[in-house]
C-alpha cells in the first residue's frame, strides 16, 4: 500500500497553537539514557536531534523538572543553569536546520529507585503502593520498592517545578514543552485508581484525581502560555503498572477540564504503549479526540498508509512516530520517497555513547 505524496496531508504545514510545523510529523518523545553527570545532556544530543529536524515537530526525550522526579539512568533534566546550556546547543542546532522542538517534561513519581534520588531517599507518589516491574539504574535493574506518598504541601512544590522546568525550557531556546502524563508516572499515577488511594482532595472521585493533573497543566500555561504546551495522555495503557477500573468517565473529565487551557495540542499514546492498539477495544479514543477542542495528536503504531488515512479521515491534526525515528533521521523524506524504512538496534536504544545514536546514516548518506 502506498499514499499519495502530492496530496497526503503528512507532507502539509500546520500549527499547532504558537508551533509552526513544516509537516504533520512528529518525533516522538524516545528516552536514550545518554546524559552526562548532573543530568546535562551530552553535546552529540545536538547533533542527533539536528539529524532529525525535518521531523514537522521533535519532541525530546522525557526531562526531569527535579532531582527527586528521576526514574532511569543518565535522563537529562531542565531545572539547572548547566542543562540549560546543554539544552541551548540542542535547540539552536535544530532550529539552524529550520526544525520545531519542544522538551518533554516529567516527574517518575514512583517508577524509580533510592539508587536515582538525592540523598536516596524513598521514591514518592500519591500514595505508598509499590509498582510491579523494575528500575533501570546505573548498576542493572533493581525492584521497584515502596513509595512515600506525598504530603500535601509537597504536591505544591511538584506543579511549581513543572512551572520552574517549564521556564528554564524557554530560556534554553525550545519552542515549548510537552507534560508527560501519561505511562504511570507521577500525574498518571494521580489519574488512576490503581495507584491514588488518597483519602484528602487529591484521590478518590473523578474531580479530584484529576486536580493534580489541572494544577500542574495551570501552572506550566500560565508560566509559558497554554499555546505553547502539550500534554502526553494514555488512558488505557499498561505499562509501569498503571491501571484504572474505569478510564472512560476519568479520561473524559480530563479531556473536557483540559480544554480551558487551550493547549497547543494533547498527544494520546492510543492503546497499550508500544504494543496493541486494541488492548482495551472498548475504549473510544475518537470519544476523546472529538471531546477535545485543540489539535489531536496521535501516537502508536502507525505507518504511513495508517497515518494518512486517519490525517485525511480528520481523526488526528498530527501523527508522532516514535521507533522509526532511531535508525531513520530522515524519516520525513523516506516516508515521502517510499522508501523502506531501517530498523534500529534494541541493543543500543538506551545507555552508552554515540554508537546507534548520531551514525544511523539518512538515504543520501
Ligand atoms: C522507555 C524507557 C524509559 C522511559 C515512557 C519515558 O514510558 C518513557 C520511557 C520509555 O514514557
Amino acid at each position: 500500500m502506498f499514499i499519495d505524496v502530492v496530496t497526503s496531508p503528512l507532507f502539509q504545514p500546520t500549527r499547532l497553537g504558537a508551533l509552526a510545523l513544516a509537516n504533520r510529523i512528529v518525533m516522538a518523545p524516545l528516552t536514550r539514557s545518554r546524559a552526562l553527570p548532573g543530568d546535562v545532556p551530552r553535546p552529540s544530543a545536538a547533533v542527533y536531534y539536528a539529524q532529525r529536524a525535518s521531523a514537522g515537530l521533535i519532541i525530546s526525550e522525557a526531562t526531569q523538572v527535579s532531582d527527586a522526579a528521576k526514574g532511569y539512568a543518565w535522563t537529562p533534566g531542565c531545572y539547572t543553569d548547566e542543562q540549560v546550556a546543554g539544552w541551548r546547543s540542542v535547540t539552536d542546532a535544530v532550529h539552524a536546520r529550520g526544525g520545531t522542538i519542544v522538551v518533554q517534561l516529567w516527574h517518575v513519581g514512583r517508577i524509580s529507585h533510592p539508587s536515582l534520588q538525592p540523598g536516596g531517599a524513598q521514591p514518592v507518589a500519591p500514595s505508598a503502593v509499590t509498582p510491579r516491574g523494575q528500575a533501570f539504574t546505573e548498576t542493572g535493574f533493581e525492584p521497584h520498592e515502596e513509595p512515600r506518598a506525598l504530603e500535601r504541601d509537597e504536591i505544591r512544590r511538584v506543579v511549581d517545578d513543572f512551572a520552574h522546568a517549564a521556564a528554564m525550557a524557554r530560556r534554553a531556546g525550545f519552542d515549548g514543552v510537552e507534560i508527560h502524563g501519561a505511562n504511570g508516572y507521577l500525574i498518571d499515577q494521580f489519574l488512576r485508581d490503581g495507584s491514588n488511594r488518597r483519602t484528602d482532595d487529591y484521590g478518590g472521585s473523578i474531580e479530584n484525581r484529576t486536580r493534580f493533573l489541572f494544577e500542574v497543566v495551570g501552572a506550566v500555561t500560565q508560566a509559558i502560555g497554554g499555546d505553547r504546551t502539550g500534554l502526553r495522555l494514555s488512558p488505557v495503557t499498561p505499562v509501569n503498572d498503571a491501571h484504572d477500573s474505569d478510564p472512560a468517565p476519568l479520561f473524559r473529565h480530563a479531556v473536557e477540564g483540559l480544554n480551558r487551557f487551550e493547549l497547543a495540542y494533547l498527544h494520546m499514546i492510543e492503546g497499550a504503549t508500544g504494543g496493541a492498539r486494541n488492548h482495551a477495544p472498548g475504549f473510544d479514543f475518537g470519544a476523546l479526540r472529538r471531546v477535545f477542542k485543540g489539535a489531536y495528536m496521535a501516537n502508536n503504531g502507525y505507518n504511513s498508509v495508517m497515518a494518512d488515512t486517519a490525517l485525511r479521515e480528520g481523526r488526528a491534526d498530527a501523527i508522532a512516530f516514535g521507533r522509526p525515528f532511531i535508525a531513520n533521521p530522515d524519516l520525513v523524506e523516506r516516508l515521502k520517497a517510499g522508501m523502506p524504512l531501517a530498523t534500529a538496534d534494541p541493543a543500543t536504544f538506551y545507555g552508552g555513547g554515540d554508537e546507534g545514536y548520531t551514525d544511523y546514516p539518512a538515504m543520501d548518506g
